[in-house]
């Protein structure tokens, strides 16, 4: 092949946590593939999202933008309008720009339609991802436990019968399709019993969060999820051969409802969450054989990560939380997704291309926003004024193991656990700022590290956050909170 730029691969898992893969300490899933990228690249233990929930934290991975800059960034129905518009600069738009082929494959959740023009299921869709950068897109629209549950190839739904159109409403007290069985009417329908919420249309036996009518030929068959999605990434790979492609493989692994192909059933004793963490490493393995097939193993850059930390119950009995006693998913952190605390952001992150970087671990700490900016210096972009304003070039970071912290990379961050909850990390300390809400969440049982005082932590030597030294650190405290005001009231933290 000759061609100069490399490809790019981002693999993002959905709710994989800090510890949940056997290179980060994990001894109850076996993930040899995703431990084999790990040996081969640089493995980071300080790599984070900038939210504890998917909708923010992808939207600060494709805008290079805080997500707390936008109102409208929280978890979005699956019938929201797109959250990224048509005129703002995308990553995925820069790498078109530089010469790019550019696919998304996976969850989506980031809204489509318009606000002028809502989603209609059974036209041709407006505020796509094909809208915002990507020449090519295999999506599901929001999240497997959201409806509708069908997948959207461009701008259609596929295998959609025009004759059984699809309605989908979310905005509703009870259910508005009273034919149609719920999950909370009708709990004997079901395969897989909800714990919380996820109660309206039943498809596939198991009870959604919206309620959906038609569209039967369109539904997704969850057992076969994992294999479609992979199977459209690889098509992306083995079709890209004289321009630079950039492929955005989103895995909906292991977001609820977990429901892995029957191959996976038992890989694992934790049950389905396990089973489809297993099944999720066995979808990067068959992507590397792909890549490795085409020969384009040594020209593309591969990273890996999860766009949030991990939940054991996130709404399903399906035993995460009791087959879990020998496994921690957040690894040594507390908390997990939806979380202040570090087990919300601080992610799975390892860096490969075999042949160009060196193999290790690194301390340094970079961030999924940061991705923009460093594919940008990369290969050669020069970033306008208005573009990415929080994505830092991390490129020095990403490329090379490093024993040291903050050698490269960044020294300071403003993650989010649910919508505005924030906090800063400024090298080892993290302060987070006090906020009205549960401390707890009792449904998931995730300490959400709500606080109506000020904590302050310093996670060398306390990498767990089991002591709040805000009281003796009073200095630190008042910068540290000045300093995360200043971001948020518009301070960029990359200086144009
Ligand atoms: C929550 C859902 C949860 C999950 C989450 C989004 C309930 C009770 N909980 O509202 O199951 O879907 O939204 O997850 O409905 S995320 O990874 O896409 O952010
Ligand atoms: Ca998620």
């Amino acid at each position: 092949m000759n061609q100069q730029k490399p490809n790019i691969i981002v693999i993002y898992a959905d709710d994989l946590g800090f510890g949940d893969l056997g290179c980060y300490g994990a001894t109850e899933i076996p993930t040899p593939n995703i431990d084999k990228l790990a040996a081969q690249g640089v493995q980071f233990h300080n790599g984070y999202a900038t939210a504890a929930t998917c909708t923010p934290s992808r939207y600060s991975l494709l805008t290079g933008s805080y997500p707390w800059r936008n109102p409208r960034a929280a978890i979005l129905a699956g019938d929201a309008p797109s959250l990224i518009t048509k005129d703002m600069p995308t990553m995925p738009k820069m790498l078109q720009q530089q010469g790019y082929r550019t696919a998304i494959v996976g969850k989506w959740h980031l809204g489509l339609g318009t606000e002028e023009n809502p989603v209609d299921w059974n036209t041709l869709i407006e505020g796509t991802p094909r809208d915002i950068g990507f020449d090519s897109s295999y999506i599901m629209a929001a999240t497997n436990d959201r409806v509708p549950c069908v997948y959207v190839r461009n701008r259609e739904v596929e295998n959609l019968d025009p004759k059984d159109p699809i309605t989908v409403i979310y905005d509703t007290k009870g259910n508005p399709f009273p034919e149609l069985p719920t999950g909370k009417e009708n709990r004997e329908l079901l395969t897989m019993e909800h714990s919380h919420g996820h109660n309206n249309t039943i498809v596939n036996g198991v009870g959604r969060i919206g309620y959906m009518k038609g569209g039967t030929s369109a539904l997704w068959n969850d057992e076969t999820m994992g294999e479609t999605f992979l199977n459209e990434a690889i098509s992306v790979i083995s079709e890209s051969h004289d321009t630079p492609f950039f492929l955005y493989y989103a895995l909906h692994q292991p977001h609820v409802p977990r429901i892995p192909n029957p191959k996976f059933r038992g890989a694992t004793n934790l049950g389905p969450r396990g089973d489809v963490i297993a099944e999720l490493d066995w979808c990067v393995g068959e992507l590397m054989k792909a890549l490795e097939q085409q020969g384009m193993k040594e020209n593309t850059l591969v990273i890996f990560s999860s766009d949030n930390g991990p939940v054991l119950d996130d709404g399903y009995k399906d035993q995460a939380q009791e087959l879990s006693k020998n496994h921690s998913p957040a690894g040594p952190l507390r908390g997990g997704k939806y979380s202040l605390f570090d087990g919300g952001t601080r992610v799975p992150f390892i860096v490969s291309w075999p042949g160009t970087i060196p193999t290790g671990e690194s301390e340094n700490m970079v961030c999924h926003m940061d991705f923009y900016a460093s594919f940008a210096a990369l290969i050669g972009h020069e970033l306008e004024d208005n573009e990415a304003p929080d994505s830092e070039n991390v490129l020095e970071a990403l490329l090379a193991p490093s024993s040291k912290k903050y050698e490269a990379g960044r020294t300071e961050l403003v993650t989010e656990g649910t919508q505005g909850n924030t906090l800063l990390r400024q090298n080892d300390w993290i302060y987070i700022a006090p906020h009205v809400g549960a401390s707890r969440c009792r449904t998931t049982n995730i300490e959400l590290g709500n606080s109506l005082f000020k904590q302050l932590y310093n996670i060398h030597g306390d990498i767990g956050q089991q002591e709040n030294i805000a009281r003796s650190n009073k200095d630190r405290v008042s910068s540290m909170s000045a300093r995360l005001k200043e971001i948020m009231q518009g301070k960029r933290t990359r200086e144009v």
